[in-house]
């Protein structure tokens, strides 16, 4: 029976891959986490398949690393471990380092050593692009990071690339652009999105007072898929013929300020037109969203970056092309199914 090892299993995507691989393979898939004082099984806990076996595998450590690739010899190893938020990237860049460009590092030079035939992918990032020099982005664009967390990444890509070069391993390092679902953090914009939405559609119907959604810049603009979708384009990059790393992406560009409002209007608050009404006022930091005359969205400086990307819109054409990958949900629907699910998720608690 072929081996696994999928790291990030507890995070959104890790959960999705494990999913798709007892769905789509007859593999046994060993889940890696990283122990925690408050474990945080969530996104696993539904999973009960005897195919699947959690294992512990901290990033940071060399050692825990080297002895588990020597224990279970993987013919797949997927990295979606990662320090993944950017926004804390400043505060500390170098653990950032070391769980994202060097726990490359310590995964890729185990494979060579003991499995030099196992099959690798990273978890490469739009954030890597950054500053970008032109729209939409593909394989092409240059690495211009703004960001210790961009800058990880693409340090990391440099890593695989010379460790593949090297010892002609398959390793590889596939660009995701923003993926999301009803599985994601709420620290991410659209999870804090999509709850508060559903928390203040509950406060209003119940006619309780609630405070304000805080946010930081509502003008950038991404590139947002479902988190599922991504998981089939990462096992079709793993199994071509030869390495090639391509860019994942929905092609669809929008504002976190047009999330908010799609947001709103999935949960039935407020119409732009009829009463009771939903408008913007102001611009910039003073924007804010009203309902009536209550605000519902506001800003807060202190969610704003010391480095923006202002806008990213990834090329999917290359691998819609070359390996038949295809986006299922769109932005609308993505918005959707996750503001729904909080709503349901509110409303039972
Ligand atoms: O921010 C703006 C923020 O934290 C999106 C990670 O998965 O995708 C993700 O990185 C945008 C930014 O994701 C708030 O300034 C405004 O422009 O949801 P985010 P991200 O930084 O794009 C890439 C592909 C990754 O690789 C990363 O690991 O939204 N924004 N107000 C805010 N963002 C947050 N978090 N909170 C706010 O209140």
């Amino acid at each position: 029976m072929k081996k696994v090892i999928v790291t990030g299993v507890t995070g959104q995507v890790g959960s999705y891959m494990v999913e798709y691989l007892l769905k789509n393979t007859d593999f046994k898939i060993f889940g890696a986490i990283r122990r925690l004082s408050v474990p945080n099984h969530k996104n696993i806990k539904h999973i009960d398949d005897p195919r699947f076996e959690l294992i512990d595998l901290d990033l940071t450590d060399e050692f825990s690393t080297f002895s588990v690739i020597q224990q279970i010899k993987p013919d797949y190893f997927i990295n979606l471990a990662a320090n993944s938020y950017v926004g804390d990237s400043w505060k500390m860049p170098l653990h950032h380092f070391d769980t994202n460009t060097l726990g490359v590092m310590r995964q890729l030079e185990s494979i060579r050593k003991i499995c030099p035939k196992c099959r690798y992918y990273n978890a490469g990032s739009s954030e890597e692009f950054g500053d970008v020099a032109y729209t939409p982005q593909d394989a092409k664009h240059p690495l211009r990071p703004r960001s210790p967390y961009g800058a990880s990444k693409a340090s990391a890509r440099q890593v695989v690339k010379v460790w593949r070069d090297s010892y002609d391993l398959f390793a590889i390092q596939g660009w995701l652009f923003n993926h999301e679902s009803e599985r994601r953090g709420p620290e991410f914009v659209t999870r804090k999105i999509t709850k508060k939405v559903a928390e203040i559609k509950k406060a209003i119907e119940s006619d309780q007072p609630f405070e304000p959604l805080e946010l930081g810049n509502m003008e950038s603009k991404r590139d947002w898929s479902h988190a599922e979708d991504f998981v089939h384009g990462i096992w079709l990059m793993l199994n071509q013929e030869s390495p090639k790393e391509y860019v994942l992406a929905s092609g669809e560009t929008h504002s976190v300020k047009e999330f908010v409002n799609i947001a709103f209007k999935e949960a039935e608050i407020g119409d732009q037109t009829l009463l009771p009404k939903l408008w913007w006022r102001g611009e910039g930091k003073e924007l804010e969203l009203l309902y009536n005359d209550t605000v519902v969205v506001k800003v807060n400086p202190k969610f704003y970056r010391p480095a923006e990307v202002d806008l990213l819109l990834g090329d999917p054409k290359a691998v819609t092309k070359e390996l038949k990958w295809e986006k299922k949900v769109d932005f609308a629907k993505l918005v959707s199914r996750m503001v729904q699910h909080d709503i349901k998720e509110i409303n039972a608690s």
